[in-house]
C-alpha cells in the first residue's frame, strides 16, 4: 500500500513464526509508543551518558544506587498518563550503558532491589500495572556495560576505570543472555527486546556480539516477542522490525539514520525535550503541534513513533511531559482513526504532509499548506467522496490526467487538517 521506497532484507534463514507475524503487524497498527529512560543516571540530572562524559569511576558511580530512592514512584499514575496520550505501548530502559539493573536479577547485586533503600522492582510494578491497564510492555536492553569488569571495551566507557579493556566476553555474553531469560520469563509477556549499543564496536568490524543466537533465545522463550536492535544499520538476521534514532525513515538530520528502508515495521525513536535520561536543565520541550505533527509524520511514512521521557529521580514523569501527553491524547481521541491500523498511504509523503490509508479510505493529512488547493497524484484509482475528517463537510475536487486536486474551504491552520478520501 504505502508508496515509499522499500526494498527487502536481504534472504534471511530466519523464519518468524506466526506468533511473531501477527505480533508485527500489531506493533504496526499501534502506531504509538512512549519510551522511558530511567536508570541511576536520574539522579545526576545531566542525562544518561554522563557516566562516559565525566569520566565517572564505576565504583564510585555505583555508590549513587545507595541513595536512589524514587519516593514518588507510582507505576499506575506512569501508565495512566502514557495511555491518556493514546500510546499503544511503552518501552522501558532496563538496564542502560551504566549497567545498572532496573529490575530484580540474580546475575548482579548492581539492582534497584538489592543495591538500593528503594529495594522495589520497578520493573515488576510498571509490567503488572501494563497489564491491568492494558498497554504493550517493550524493553531496552544495552549491550554495552560501563560498569561491568567483563563487558568488552568498546569506543565508549573507556574512562570509567574498569581494569580490563579485553573483559571477558563468554562470562558477559552468559550474564547477558541470563538477564533476557529473566526478563521475558519473569515480566508477562514483552512486546518487544529494543537492543541498543551494537555501534559501540563500530571500530572493530571483526567483533562478533553473537546476535542470532540471542536473538534466537528471545524468539524461544516468547515467540510473539519482537526483535529490534538500534544499530543504525538496515536490519540484520533475526530482526523484526527496524528502528530509526531521531529521524523519521529517509531522512538523517541527526546523522544517524543514513541505512536503507526495510520492508520490516519501521520504528522511530525521538525525544520530548532534547535528551533520553532525565536532564534537569533541559526545558526545551517540543510543543504540542510539533510532537503531533511528528507523530502524524511518521504515521505517513508508515512507521511507528516511540517518543521518549526521562522520568525524575524522585520517580515522577516531568509535569511537561505529562501535559504534551494529556494534550496528544486529546488529539488521538478525535483523530486517532487516521492513525491506528492504518498504513502509509498511496500518496507518497509531501512536504505538506502526506497520507494514511486503511481499506478504501485514505485519509490526507495536511500539516503546512499555504493554499486552498492541494494537487494529489492520485492515478488507478478513483476518488468517490472527500470530506473533512473533523465535521464531515464535503471537499470539493477535481479530477485530471495526474490526479485529483482538492478544493479547500480555507487555507489550512491546524495543527492537522485531514481529509477523508473515500476511493473505489
Ligand atoms: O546511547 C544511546 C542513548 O543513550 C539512547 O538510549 C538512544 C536511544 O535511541 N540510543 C543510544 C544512542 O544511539
Amino acid at each position: 500500500m504505502a508508496c515509499s521506497l522499500a526494498f527487502p532484507v536481504k534472504a534471511q534463514s530466519y523464519q518468524p513464526t506466526e506468533e511473531n507475524l501477527k505480533s508485527r503487524q500489531e506493533f504496526r497498527d499501534a502506531k504509538f509508543g512512549v519510551f522511558l529512560h530511567w536508570g541511576l543516571y536520574a539522579m545526576l540530572a545531566t542525562g544518561e551518558w554522563t557516566m562516559n562524559n565525566a569520566k565517572i569511576n564505576y565504583k564510585e558511580y555505583a555508590k549513587l544506587a545507595g541513595g536512589f530512592y524514587p519516593s514518588k514512584f507510582n507505576a499506575a499514575e506512569w501508565v495512566a498518563a502514557i495511555k491518556a496520550s493514546g500510546a499503544k505501548y511503552i518501552c522501558f530502559t532496563s538496564r542502560h550503558h551504566e549497567g545498572f539493573s532496573m529490575f530484580d536479577t540474580k546475575y548482579s547485586d548492581y539492582n534497584i532491589v538489592d543495591a538500593t533503600p528503594f529495594k522495589r522492582d520497578v520493573l515488576k510494578e510498571l509490567a503488572d500495572e501494563c497489564q491491568k491497564q492494558g498497554i504493550r510492555l517493550h524493553l531496552y536492553y544495552s549491550h554495552i556495560d560501563w560498569y561491568r569488569e567483563d563487558a568488552v571495551w568498546g569506543r565508549t566507557g573507556r574512562g570509567t576505570g574498569r581494569p580490563n579493556p579485553e573483559g571477558d566476553w563468554d562470562s558477559y555474553y552468559t550474564f547477558m543472555n541470563n538477564q533476557l531469560t529473566e526478563l521475558l520469563t519473569n515480566y508477562g509477556p514483552i512486546g518487544a527486546i529494543w537492543f541498543d549499543g551494537w555501534w559501540d564496536q563500530d571500530q572493530n568490524p571483526d567483533f562478533d556480539w553473537e546476535l542470532p543466537e540471542q536473538y534466537a533465545l528471545i524468539h524461544r522463550l516468547q515467540p510473539a516477542c519482537l526483535v529490534g536492535n538500534n544499530h543504525h544499520q538496515v536490519p540484520f538476521e533475526g530482526e523484526d522490525i527496524q528502528i530509526f534514532e531521531r529521524d523519521l525513515p529517509g531522512e538523517n538530520k541527526a546523522g544517524l539514520s543514513g541505512q536503507g528502508i526495510s520492508a520490516l515495521p519501521l520504528e522511530t525513536c525521538q525525544t520530548m525535550n532534547g535528551m533520553w535520561g532525565y536532564k534537569i536543565t533541559d526545558q526545551n520541550y517540543k510543543s504540542t503541534k510539533e510532537l503531533i505533527q511528528y507523530l502524524v509524520g511518521a504515521a505517513v511514512k508508515d512507521a511507528n513513533l516511540l517518543m521518549n521521557i526521562g522520568p525524575q529521580p524522585d520517580g515522577e514523569l516531568p509535569e511537561v511531559a505529562v501535559q504534551r501527553l494529556a494534550e496528544m491524547g486529546e488529539w488521538m481521541k478525535v483523530y486517532g482513526e487516521t492513525i491506528y491500523g492504518t498504513r502509509g498511504g498511496c500518496v507518497a509523503p509531501h512536504p505538506w504532509g502526506g497520507t494514511t490509508q486503511k481499506g478504501n479510505k485514505l485519509y490526507v493529512h495536511i500539516l503546512d499548506l499555504q493554499d486552498k488547493a492541494l494537487f494529489l497524484p492520485i492515478v488507478g484509482k478513483k476518488v468517490k467522496k472527500a470530506r473533512y475528517f473533523v465535521d464531515g463537510t464535503p471537499v470539493k475536487f477535481q479530477k485530471n490526467n495526474e490526479g485529483y486536486t482538492l478544493l479547500l474551504n480555507d487555507v489550512p491552520t491546524d495543527i492537522d487538517t485531514v481529509i477523508e478520501l473515500e476511493l473505489d
